[in-house]
């Protein structure tokens, strides 16, 4: 089985500055490439940006269970990204991609916030079936934290080592992984090529300088790392900019970071 998985950043499907709000041309655009490109073999996950971050911040739902105030937060959270799912799952249908919305928050547990033992033969029986599962990053439930919320990051690269997929595909809003923050810094240089061991090392250093250890470009780094190890080809490219998520699933080259062992 040659198998992709495509996780969209929230930042690329959703407006993130403006709560509750898609990008409709961006889905629109990506649901046509997908179609063009033939959307066979593919898996796609979604990450949350301004449908589920706000309401996940509010509630404090990512470190866990700590007042029962938090409950009708966790059911929110959900929603939201059970509203943000359906216009995805909709607007790649209208593109004639079979895409099947999955709802693995009711099968998936997290330990302490890592996905723990998981069975993705339903997944795995959708793409045979020849339909493209769709995911998300969503609150699900932990058995030491009571609950948390489970990034589209590290959903797509456990997914793509579990099944055993040739590449796993980050489209975010920015060319790849920068020396420095492109949207902070203006001499940030794209790094085309990250071997392990740099990435080891840039996840330590964000670890000491971020206030945010799971979100942004570390985030997704790190979460990746184990998908590395495990062989699979890592991009990180550019979803806003026109033709790079065709091309990639074309396997033609594109300007991006190429994580590799
Ligand atoms: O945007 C988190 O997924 P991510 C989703 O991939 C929620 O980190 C519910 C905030």
């Amino acid at each position: 089985l040659n198998l992709e998985i495509l996780k969209l950043g929230g930042s690329v499907v959703t407006n993130k500055n403006q709560p509750m709000s898609m990008n409709t041309a961006a889905i629109n655009r990506i649901a046509s490439e997908i179609a063009t490109a033939g959307g066979r073999g593919l898996v796609i996950v979604h990450g949350g940006g301004s449908y589920g971050h706000p309401l996940a911040k509010e509630y404090e739902i990512s470190n866990g269970y700590h007042s029962d105030l938090q409950l009708p937060g966790f059911s929110k959270t959900r929603q939201a990204m059970i509203q943000l799912n359906s216009i995805l799952v909709n607007t790649l249908l209208d593109a004639h991609v079979p895409a099947v919305s999955v709802n693995h928050s009711s099968f998936i547990i997290t330990n302490n916030k890592k996905i723990g033992e998981v069975d993705f033969k339903i997944v795995e029986l959708y793409i045979k079936a020849g339909m493209v599962p769709v995911l998300y990053g969503d609150a699900v439930l932990d058995t030491e934290i009571k609950f948390t919320i489970l990034s589209g990051d590290q959903l797509a690269a456990r997914l793509a080592i579990d099944l055993k997929a040739q590449r796993l595909i980050y489209g975010v809003d920015v060319d790849g992984v920068y020396t420095a923050n492109p949207k902070l810094t203006s001499n940030a240089r794209l790094i085309e090529d990250l071997s392990l061991s740099h990435m080891k090392g840039m996840v330590k250093i964000g670890e000491a300088l971020s206030t945010d250890v799971t979100g942004g470009m570390l985030g997704k780094v790190q979460e990746a790392t184990s998908a590395v190890e495990a062989g699979v080809n890592v991009l990180i490219l550019n979803a806003l900019k026109s033709d790079y998520i065709y091309n990639a699933l074309r396997g033609e080259s594109v300007v991006c970071t190429r994580l590799r062992r």
